[in-house]
């Protein structure tokens, strides 16, 4: 393909000040984003859960391939069968596969193999990372970072529910693969998470945890 280019500029043209607030403003709120446990059933609009998608498709990606497909799930039955298909999993994970140390690390969370909120959340947005496509002759198309480009676009989607004041649990029952059955997904997509998503339940409650300093994560130099 032919390379062509545009001329680009930054959407904000701001003074310093501005930036410095705008700054302190944005990392205010992101402090304050707990992953939730308990949802309430509460209905979201479906255009707040499309707009959010369309912001984590600004993501960067391995030579802009968008190696990326969201499924949006709000459908009682599709949401039973991926939490008993995800329940396995954890019930096999909490009591065979999962070292003593790993669950000691867990001890905190309050975790266990019980996930009710995959039916009570209004959304589970489920991405999938393509790591290849197929293209209209049926030729192989390899993909590149996928798993860092599925990676920076969940991040995006997970910062733009909370800004528009939604909550989140990642989850990620491992294996994943029953998603693709359930979801009638092709075998190029590899689940990378659920993201259950919603509004959290009034009375929600969250481990005390907490962040790591500024100083104990980065250095400048
Ligand atoms: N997938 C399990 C266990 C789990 C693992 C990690 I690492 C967590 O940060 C939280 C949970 C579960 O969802 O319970």
């Amino acid at each position: 393909m032919q390379k062509e280019f545009i001329t680009y500029k930054h959407p904000l043209e701001l003074t310093e000040e501005q930036m410095l607030n705008r700054s302190v403003e944005f990392s205010d709120l992101m402090k304050r984003r707990r992953t939730v446990r308990t949802f309430s059933s509460k209905e979201v609009s479906v255009e707040i859960i499309k707009n959010c998608i369309n912001a984590a498709a600004s993501s960067p990606s391995g030579a802009n391939r968008q190696p990326w497909h969201f499924v949006v799930v709000s459908d009682p039955i599709l949401k039973k069968k991926i939490r008993i298909a995800a329940e396995a999993e954890e019930e096999e994970f909490y009591n065979n596969k999962a070292p003593i140390e790993w669950l000691d690390a867990l001890l905190p969370l309050g975790t266990n193999k019980h996930k009710p909120f995959l039916e009570t959340a209004p959304y589970l947005i489920v991405m999938f990372e393509k790591k290849y496509e197929e293209d209209s002759y049926g030729k192989i198309v390899k993909n590149y970072y996928t798993k860092e480009s599925v990676g920076i676009a969940a991040g995006i989607l997970i910062t733009a529910l909370h800004n528009a004041g939604l909550s989140t649990l990642t989850h990620t029952p491992a294996p994943m693969n029953f998603l693709n059955a359930i979801l009638d997904r092709p075998k190029n997509e590899k689940p990378f998470l659920i993201l259950v998503t919603g509004y959290s339940e009034v009375n929600c409650s969250v481990p005390k945890i907490n962040r790591k300093n500024l100083d104990e994560i980065s250095t400048f130099r």
